[in-house]
């Protein structure tokens, strides 16, 4: 039998802590046959809420979950952690100034990275989905000298996936028909998604919707605001599809890329593309064994050109910005 991998969760009693523990304890984080331990990392407010979801994951009796532990302490959740999903943040409240926001997430994300330094498995794996995701990816990465820093990646595989269904029902395709599709640079709205080097059954899919107006003034806002648009509609934030694309971004991390496409992922830039190296950026990226690649070599047009540009440069002033607090 297969020893059990060590997935911690921050923020384990949030929302979307409460769509992710119940798919990672059924085997579909990393795969049917892996055994997992969940370590749950909460404030300590909320130590008694992430107890209540504990109970309920044990009355699912998951053959594969082999234990839960709950702390309010990062030094002992990540205590060898093979994976993190760093899901805990503070939001931006009423009269936050971006400053604030990035402070209140240094004093989260610093700590965290220092521990995942001091405890983790020599393997660690780290997913930052807590918002502003890529900076704090950065934060923690920086807090974390002794891991490599590719471990610290950041989500926009919802962007991703939001991506998918919208380029599929413009086209009157399925998303299983669609390749190749990415999102550049920020979490925010500032992102890219691109769909210059994308297919839709094997047509460019830039062809196929031949509608630059289209792409300019419907698909890329729509992605951009859907978080916001979900809010608006749901009266809550997106939590079960930001689950899922944490699920997808982890699974395919570990698991592998299929044949002739790829996935989005934030990952620390290693200059391609013109992305300034060291900053989480996202990147069309193949995987294998449990590692990434950048896609190289994708011709970049204008279009594109100035949009990667504009999202990097919001990232270079988020950067400076945590910088300037002393934070990395
Ligand atoms: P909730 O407010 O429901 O849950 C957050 C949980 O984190 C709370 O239970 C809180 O007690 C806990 N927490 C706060 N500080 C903590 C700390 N220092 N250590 C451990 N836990 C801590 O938010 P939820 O809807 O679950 O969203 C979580 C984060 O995901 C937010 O920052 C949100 O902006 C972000 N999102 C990121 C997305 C992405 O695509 N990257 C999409 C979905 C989501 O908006």
């Amino acid at each position: 039998t297969r020893t059990p991998v060590n997935v911690t969760v921050t923020g384990a009693a949030g929302q979307i802590g409460y769509a992710l523990l119940f798919r990672i304890a059924s085997g579909q984080l990393l795969g049917a046959d892996v055994p997992v331990k969940l370590r749950l990392l909460e404030i300590t407010p909320a130590l008694k809420a992430a107890e209540g979801t504990a109970m309920e994951l044990d009355d699912c009796a998951f053959p594969l979950l082999q234990g839960i532990d709950i702390s309010d302490d990062p030094n002992v959740a990540f205590d060898g952690a093979n994976v993190a999903l760093l899901v805990g943040a503070r939001p931006r409240t009423k009269g936050m100034e971006r400053g604030d926001l990035l402070e209140a997430n240094g004093g989260i994300f610093k700590p965290q990275g220092q521990a995942i330094n001091a405890h983790a498995a020599d393997d660690i794996k780290v997913l930052v989905v807590g918002n502003p995701a890529n900076t704090n990816a950065l934060i923690a990465q920086a807090a974390a000298p002794d891991v490599p820093a590719e471990r610290f990646t950041a989500m926009t595989r919802l962007d991703h996936n939001r991506a998918l269904t919208q380029l599929a029902k413009k086209t009157g395709s399925t998303v299983a028909d669609i390749k190749r599709l990415t999102i550049w640079g920020n979490h925010s709205a500032t992102q890219y998604p691109d769909i210059f080097h994308a297919s839709i059954a094997g047509k460019n899919a830039a062809e196929v919707v031949n509608d630059e107006k289209w792409l300019a003034e419907d698909f890329i806002p729509t992605v951009a605001k859907r978080g916001a648009a979900i809010i608006e509609a749901r009266g809550a934030s997106s939590a079960a599809s930001a689950a899922n694309a944490a699920i997808d971004h982890v699974h395919t991390w570990v698991n592998g890329t299929a044949d002739g496409d790829w996935v989005s992922m934030g990952i620390p830039s290693d200059g391609s593309y013109g992305v300034p190296e060291g900053l989480i950026s996202s990147f069309p990226v193949t995987t294998k064994d449990g590692k990434y690649e950048i896609v190289q070599g994708l011709e970049i047009n204008e279009f594109s050109r100035a949009r990667i540009d504009a999202s990097v440069k919001e990232l270079e002033e988020e950067r400076d910005a945590v910088r300037g607090l002393g934070l990395i």
